[in-house]
């Protein structure tokens, strides 16, 4: 009898290692029935931007049947690290993040790449030689989002015109390519000069700070041209403050055009805005089950966007879902 129940226990344990066994032909850690999981770490929480970018990845997700992991780094590299080797670590079966700054990633995405697992740059891009680190990129092209900054101003702007720039993140991709795009273009008119630059780390906060800051050392500010709405909605508040008109005294170019931006666009305290879409998230599910799927996918993935007056953005508020 003991025998009997000996042999029936082999048995037992030998299926559920095969059946354990059976997904190691993948290279993460898909369940047995198949299902991907998804490793994502996110840049943080510091703008309706990244509220409504995180919203799309996590729906897109759960719409896709993709099992997601997600961690918010708070704005800081180290965490998005950390977050990255707890991924490989699980041995899930692709991992994606929004890379903070540009610099910095090469070590632990060799580790994800040692892993045989396959990682997707979204929103932000990095700046390294081995572009074997990561199978696409899917995201906006933030110097051409300078451009129509720069584009606007110049079609918009006579005569002496002094510019206060709001720098989003330091060493990140969107500010140093916004810059690039912005300069690019006001450089056909020296008559259009930037007269102070300063980070506002993409928060309003920041914004409001540096703002606060530039009104009191800079005499003759005519242009705010900050980095994404947060920040300028801040610098609203700091222009109020000091007694001044915003969009009139002080005019004010943002890039994102989320809900708050297009209502301050829509009421006259924004001129113009650069959209910039956070709503990456099916395109991502659908990139991600192509790599593990072991199908080829583009190198870059440049999502559509487009620019806003303040006449554009009041027939587009009622329907826009960020
Ligand atoms: C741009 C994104 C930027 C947004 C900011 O793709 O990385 O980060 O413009 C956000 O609002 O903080």
């Amino acid at each position: 009898m003991l025998k009997k129940i000996a042999t029936a226990a082999c048995a037992v344990l030998l299926g559920t290692l095969t059946a354990c066994g059976s997904s190691g032909g993948q290279s993460g850690g898909s369940a047995d029935d198949g299902k991907i999981t998804m490793g994502f770490a996110q840049v943080g929480a510091e703008s309706g931007w990244r509220t409504a970018n995180t919203k799309s990845i996590q729906e897109a997700a759960a719409a896709a049947g993709i099992d997601l992991k997600f961690s918010d780094a708070q704005q800081k590299q180290e965490n998005q690290i950390k977050a990255i080797r707890s991924y490989i670590q699980q041995k899930v079966d692709v991992i994606a993040f929004s890379p903070v700054v540009e610099t910095g990633w090469d070590t632990v995405l060799l580790e994800a790449k040692r892993a045989n697992i396959p990682v997707i740059l979204t929103d932000r891009s990095i700046d390294s030689d081995d572009t074997s680190l990561y199978k696409t990129f899917l995201g906006s092209d933030f110097v051409e989002e300078g451009r129509k900054a720069g584009d606007w101003l110049v079609a918009n702007t006579q005569g002496e015109t002094n510019v206060v720039e709001l720098q989003g993140t330091t060493g990140a991709a969107p500010a140093i390519d916004r810059k690039k795009g912005f300069e690019e273009k006001i450089a056909a008119r020296p008559d259009i000069k930037i007269v102070a630059t300063q980070t506002g780390d993409f928060t309003r906060s920041g914004g409001k700070q540096v703002m606060e800051a530039f009104l009191k050392s800079t005499p003759d500010i005519d242009v705010v041209y900050a980095h994404n709405d947060d920040m300028g909605l801040g610098a609203i508040e700091a222009i109020k403050a000091a007694g001044k008109v915003p969009g009139q005294d002080i005019r004010i170019i943002t890039v994102d055009a989320v809900k708050d931006g297009m209502q301050a666009l829509a009421n006259g305290e924004i001129n113009f805005i650069v959209e910039c879409n956070p709503l990456l998230g099916g395109q991502l599910m659908d990139l991600a089950k192509k790599i593990v799927a072991g199908e080829e996918v583009p190198p870059r993935v440049v999502t559509e966007e487009t620019t806003f007056t303040s006449e554009q953005a009041k027939a587009a508020l009622p329907e826009r879902k960020y």
